[in-house]
């Protein structure tokens, strides 16, 4: 094995050669999606950079909390102490600057018209001279709670096509998750990972810090059938209905003689999915007395999600029917969802319908 000439391995499987491998089965593509995708990818990259330098470079902490009344006057004073002991503009803080890195990544592609990003109340319309003929819709860094701790964090996006021509609107994006074209994460975490599926399988790319290149180093991933971990929030456990509180008993005490489940639980939906779909299992966020319709959000949360774990053989579940199913009426509209292996999702779509019958 000649080691020098292996240390230059160029024929390796970029996402870049990857993508562009794909556009080229399309004959008549232009290859808009190809460029969306690497605008994409960039701010993956740009992401994973500031995650990484996230402690050193105090883009920890607060960047204007949800009670925006009692603590403007602190985050004033935090923001300016902050901009002044920065030294300027990019000192700005992790999840608002991952927003805004996505935000003009998607812009300047030159091949969206409507943005939906968990970071913005309204969704965001491409000015006219930009446009392209693609909708994102993306949660620029997701698992707040675990941001500052270092621990696995993510992107997630999901991308429609529009249909028509004229001014765009919300509704180019209210569309069931079957419509999607493509979705992915990319994992911030010990490594980082993107993982991606354009509707013909889920393929895995990790970083490679030295050469600045996702590197195709998990091709067409398949979920196992049926798994032994299950993943939740147990704290939320006393405001469950009856088929999730029984589910989660079944995998902690079977009654058929197998083994019971092991329970792993990031807080990351990234993170937490991303080693469902590789191990198998399930990740389940469930509606609850306190949350009705549950916490994650369906166009950029659930719905990516869902259509990953469905390349890869899996199911995603809302408690009534397909997640990819569902139509939302809300750019940010929640639902309980249950996906990961075909067998697990299965046991508990049979838990809701005895439920219903009854
Ligand atoms: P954010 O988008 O605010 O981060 O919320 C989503 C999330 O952090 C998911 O990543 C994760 O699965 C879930 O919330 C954790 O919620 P909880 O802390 O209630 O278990």
């Amino acid at each position: 094995m000649d080691h020098e000439a292996d240390a230059f391995r160029t024929d390796l499987m970029t996402i870049t050669r990857f993508v562009l491998n794909e556009q080229s089965k399309y004959p008549e593509s232009r290859g808009d999606f190809t460029i969306l995708l690497s605008n994409i990818v960039l701010g993956c990259k740009f992401v994973c950079s500031a995650v990484n330098k996230a402690g050193l470079a105090k883009l920890i902490g607060l960047a204007g909390d949800t009670n925006i009344q009692a603590s403007f006057f602190l985050f004033l004073f935090i923001y300016f102490l902050t901009f002044f002991l920065s030294c300027g503009e990019e000192q700005k803080k992790l999840d608002v600057l991952s927003n805004d890195v996505f935000i003009k990544a998607l812009v300047s592609s030159g091949r969206t018209s409507v943005l939906v990003s968990e970071e913005d109340e309204e969704a965001t319309f491409v000015e006219s001279s930009k446009r392209g003929k693609y909708c994102v819709v993306f949660d620029p860094l997701d698992g707040s709670s675990n941001i500052d701790c270092g621990v696995s964090i993510g992107t997630i996006f999901g991308i429609y096509t529009m249909e028509h021509s004229d001014e765009p609107t919300t509704k180019d994006v209210l569309k069931p998750g079957n419509e999607m074209v493509a979705a992915g994460y990319c994992m911030y975490g010990s490594s980082c990972m993107l993982v991606l599926s354009t509707g013909t399988g889920v393929h895995g790319f990790t970083l490679d810090p030295s050469l600045g290149e996702f590197i195709l180093t998990h091709p067409d991933i398949k979920i196992p059938k049926k798994g032994n971990i299950y993943s939740v929030n147990e704290g939320n456990a006393q405001n469950w209905d009856g088929p999730t509180t029984k589910y989660v008993e079944r995998c902690k005490y079977p009654k058929d003689g197998s083994p019971a489940k092991s329970l792993r639980y990031v807080g990351s939906m990234v993170a937490d999915v991303h080693r469902t779909l590789l191990y198998g299992g399930i990740f389940l966020y469930p509606a609850d007395k306190k949350s009705p319709n549950g916490k994650l959000r369906v166009l950029y949360e659930v719905f990516p999600m869902a259509f990953l774990m469905e390349q890869a053989g899996g199911q995603a579940f809302t408690g009534k029917k397909r997640a990819l199913d569902l139509v939302p009426k809300k750019i940010h509209e929640r639902s309980p969802i249950f996906l990961g292996s075909y067998d697990d999702v299965e046991e508990i779509k049979a838990l809701y319908a005895a439920e219903e019958n009854n």
